[in-house]
């Protein structure tokens, strides 16, 4: 894919400031003088809006015949905040915080105005936002598609320690990103049933339409010049959402039924991310943007006036994950019911089209939609995956197995249930009907191919491939870490924001004390700034010269935040038994969201917030202990505790995190990583050196053979007396005197359970924790080795995996 550039040079400070105000007249009625924050972030956000826009004409959307447009069909998009950014991005920063300043108002405090657009659940919804930043600024022409929720994922308050779950009302009034296209509405069908035509062919008749209405976002590379953008999707039910007939005969509420129907599916984003819960408003929404993006696509590409058989050679369909794979009988559907094709022509276009990427190992985390289930509410869609299924099974699969029943069974698209129904399984599916499959690490991939799917593999040699995961720096580094960021400008220059490689320049200042200091100088003010933040929200005071101890990510067992607060009873002893000891003073800063029906994940938060309240109030301390609990962890929270953070914990069970991407960005800006060889941790402890990381727990082979003689929690508890302690102080009501039963179970899963084996890496984490204190105490030691994280890790750059996906996945 070739790279392109366009001539036209971005806005001056004049126009700037004549565009601004001319927002704040006309859009919002009001003068730079009597102008809110509030007014200032929606008319900067206008301002740049357009900018983008105006650049977008230009980006090679339409006139581009050539280069292989990408889509991005992803059920989540995690943007956050977009102003910050996107000044960033064109250079207008400083200009706007000058103009802001004039006026008496602060940047800081209007950027804050900015509700995240958490329209995501965590990594995957994170990465596809990384994505579409890495393929404008790869000059890469890509369109994001996926769900407009009227709702983003539910905002997190603690009452008495407990999660509760608020609704994220994110746009109530408009979002000034968002701009509709209501010419370029497309209409869907769904339910309804197959009737014969006059020529015998098969037609799908649905009983009810849908229409998609598309609000773009447009997503700016470095400097401005390139323009992508993301197209979100909202549903609306047809011209009439009221029933006049029933209306006039008095039934309101019946006759305002479509309404809410249509409002339903782009409501709201489903919280779960690991346990698909098989609800059909879930299968509508995926069929609902999968549908609306393809039909958009073959809109553009007819507008283009190229013939329907060149289709893949004009798109790429990439599928995060299996949430977009109706994708797949979807295109079928188009090409053949609506275009005329037969199968083959059809099937190739498909197959060439389509990619699909895995993020997940974990059997009962794969997607399967009952054909039942399915079939009422796609009727033509099931006959066509029966097509591809049966087609596959007759051809390919038999050529490979024969009659091996036992292969053909796992390698089927349908799973058979003893109660007579049938499971789809998505991700047969999405291999079968895909031209390249990717893991998202080296690691995760290899396992993809051994463990997930090795008939595959064997059978399509060259379609599983890796690509591993990488992060933006201009968000995760430039815009995150200001100090940081003019640190490294002053030292390597500034070409590191869109070719990270040079980050390497860094190498031999790790041997300079004034770098050193420096770089621990900027860590100091990050960490003041978080400790203010800390003070604000938690009530805690904290010292910014302690360690800072962070794990920020999804609540789920298998990241095994309990790992961590088993550490941290076990230090709270320590510090109990030995006050007199030289203790490295920690601050544990924890930042998660659960399920809301994710039970055990829940009363992990509880007992985090409740040992939290204990040990912060325990004087005996002296300050030297303190754990927080950061409510709400969201994009635009974690820009401001990343830049803060000593210590990265990556502590999953091996073989569960198939990547994780927040290791990334703390390793980025210079936090050392606590973790076991597991997702990219494997390849981050490559880049840095074992010297620079502290690895501990057992490998994915010890799991496995653990998990094969049979794995017994109560053992460890038993055998170790330090972790007996710290669970029986859960279970004994020490942190919760006025209900000491309230977090039992949490200990009682542990000691019987614990089907994350947090017991048995819990020595060898607390052997790596005792190596972090010792390393802290040795300021130099420990700089060194931060500095040469930031250095070494420049290949996690988002831009490097666009670049991989360029080649390995959407190239030849
Ligand atoms: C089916 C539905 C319940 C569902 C919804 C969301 C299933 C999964 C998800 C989200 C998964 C996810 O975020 N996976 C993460 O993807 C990251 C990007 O590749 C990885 O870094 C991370 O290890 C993985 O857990």
């Amino acid at each position: 894919m070739s790279k392109k550039k366009s001539e036209t040079t971005l806005m001056d400070n004049n126009s700037f400031t004549v565009e601004l105000e001319k927002h704040l007249r006309r859009e919002l009625g009001t003068s730079p003088k009597r102008a809110t924050a509030h007014d200032w972030w929606q008319a900067l956000s206008l301002t740049l809006r357009d900018i983008n826009l105006d650049q977008l004409q230009q980006s090679g959307l339409d006139e581009n015949q050539e280069e292989r447009h990408v889509c991005y069909l992803s059920m989540e998009f995690l943007m956050g905040r977009l102003l910050g950014d996107a000044l960033m991005n064109l250079g207008l920063y400083e200009t706007a915080a000058t103009l802001l300043q004039s006026y008496g108002v602060r940047l800081s405090d209007v950027l804050d105005q900015e509700r995240d657009m958490s329209l995501g659940n965590g990594g995957l919804g994170r990465l596809a936002a990384c994505f579409m930043d890495s393929l404008a600024n790869r000059n890469i022409p890509a369109t994001g598609y996926g769900i407009n929720y009227r709702y983003g994922l539910f905002r997190q308050v603690f009452v008495d320690g407990y999660q509760k779950e608020k609704p994220d009302v994110w746009r109530e009034f408009g979002s000034p990103w968002e701009t509709c296209r209501p010419s370029e509405t497309v209409e869907i069908g769904l339910f309804g049933h197959m009737e014969m035509d006059h020529d015998g062919n098969n037609r799908w008749v649905p009983s009810k339409k849908l229409f998609g209405v598309p609000w773009d976002i447009t997503i700016p590379s470095f400097g401005g010049q390139y323009v992508n953008r993301l197209r979100l999707w909202e549903s609306l039910v047809g011209a009439y959402p009221i029933d006049l007939d029933k209306y006039n005969q008095g039934e309101y509420l019946e006759a305002c039924r479509n309404l809410v129907d249509g409002d339903t599916i782009s409501g709201v984003l489903y919280p779960e991310d690991s346990t698909p819960q098989g609800k059909d408003l879930r299968l509508i929404q995926q069929y609902f943007f999968t549908a609306c993006s393809l039909k958009d696509i073959i809109r553009q590409h007819k507008q283009r006036g190229l013939p329907m058989g060149s289709l893949a050679k004009h798109y790429a369909l990439q599928l995060n994950d299996t949430h977009p794979a109706i994708a797949i009988p979807e295109l079928m559907r188009l090409l053949m019911d609506e275009e005329g094709m037969v199968w083959n022509q059809a099937w190739a276009i498909t197959q060439e089209m389509c990619h699909y990427t895995n993020h997940t190992l974990l059997p009962e985390a794969l997607e399967k939609w009952s054909a039942s289930l399915l079939g009422r509410i796609l009727p033509r869609h099931l006959q066509i995956i029966e097509m591809i299924n049966y087609v596959f099974l007759n051809g390919e699969a038999k050529e490979q197995w024969g009659d091996n029943l036992e292969i053909i069974q796992k390698v089927s698209i349908f799973e058979e249930l003893d109660n007579g129904d049938r499971m789809i399984r998505m991700a047969n599916l999405s291999v079968i009907g895909s031209r390249r499959v990717n893991g998202v690490a080296a690691l995760h991939s290899g396992l993809v191919k051994a463990n997930l799917f090795p008939e595959f593999d064997a059978l399509y040699p060259g379609k599983l491939v890796n690509v591993t995961n990488g992060v933006t720096p201009r968000r995760w580094l430039a815009h995150c870490n200001p100090g940081l960021a003019r640190l490294l400008d002053r030292n390597i220059g500034t070409d590191w924001r869109t070719d990270l490689d040079q980050l390497e320049k860094l190498t031999p200042l790790a041997e300079s004390p004034d770098f050193l200091d420096a770089f621990a100088n900027v860590r100091f003010k990050n960490k003041e700034r978080l400790a203010r933040l800390i003070e604000k929200e938690c009530k805690v005071t904290v010292n910014p010269n302690a360690l800072f101890d962070v794990q920020i990510k999804r609540l789920h067992e298998y990241k095994r935040q309990q790992l961590n607060l088993l550490h941290i009873i076990s230090l709270y002893h320590e510090m109990l038994d030995n006050p007199d000891a030289d203790h490295t003073p920690r601050v544990f800063v924890f930042g998660a969201k659960a399920a809301p029906g994710y039970v055990l994940a829940k009363q992990i938060i509880l007992a985090i917030n409740k040992i939290a309240q204990v040990i912060n109030n325990d004087r005996r301390l002296d300050d030297r202990l303190k754990v927080v609990f950061l409510p709400d962890y969201r994009v635009s929270l974690a820009e401001q505790i990343i830049p803060a953070a000593d210590l990265s914990e990556q502590i999953s069970t091996a073989g569960f995190e198939a990547s994780g991407t927040g290791n990334m960005k703390l390793g980025l800006n210079g936090a050392l990583t606590i973790g076991t060889l597991d997702g990219a941790n494997v390849e981050i402890a490559e880049a840095v050196g074992d010297d620079n990381i502290f690895i501990f727990g057992k490998t994915v082979d010890e799991i496995a053979a653990l998990q094969q003689q049979g794995y017994n929690p109560y053992h460890y508890y038993e055998s170790n007396p330090v972790l007996k302690r710290a669970i029986d102080s859960l279970m004994n009501g020490s942190f919760c005197q006025h209900k000491p039963d309230l977090l039992k179970p949490v200990a009682e899963d542990l000691m019987h359970r614990d089907q994350f084996m947090a017991l048995a890496d819990f020595e060898s984490y607390r052997e790596a924790q005792q190596k972090v204190s010792e390393t802290f105490r040795k300021p130099r030691l420990w700089w060194r080795k931060a500095v040469l994280n930031t250095a070494r890790l420049g290949g996690f750059s988002s831009d490097r995996s666009i670049a991989d996906y360029a080649e390995k996945v959407w190239g030849e």
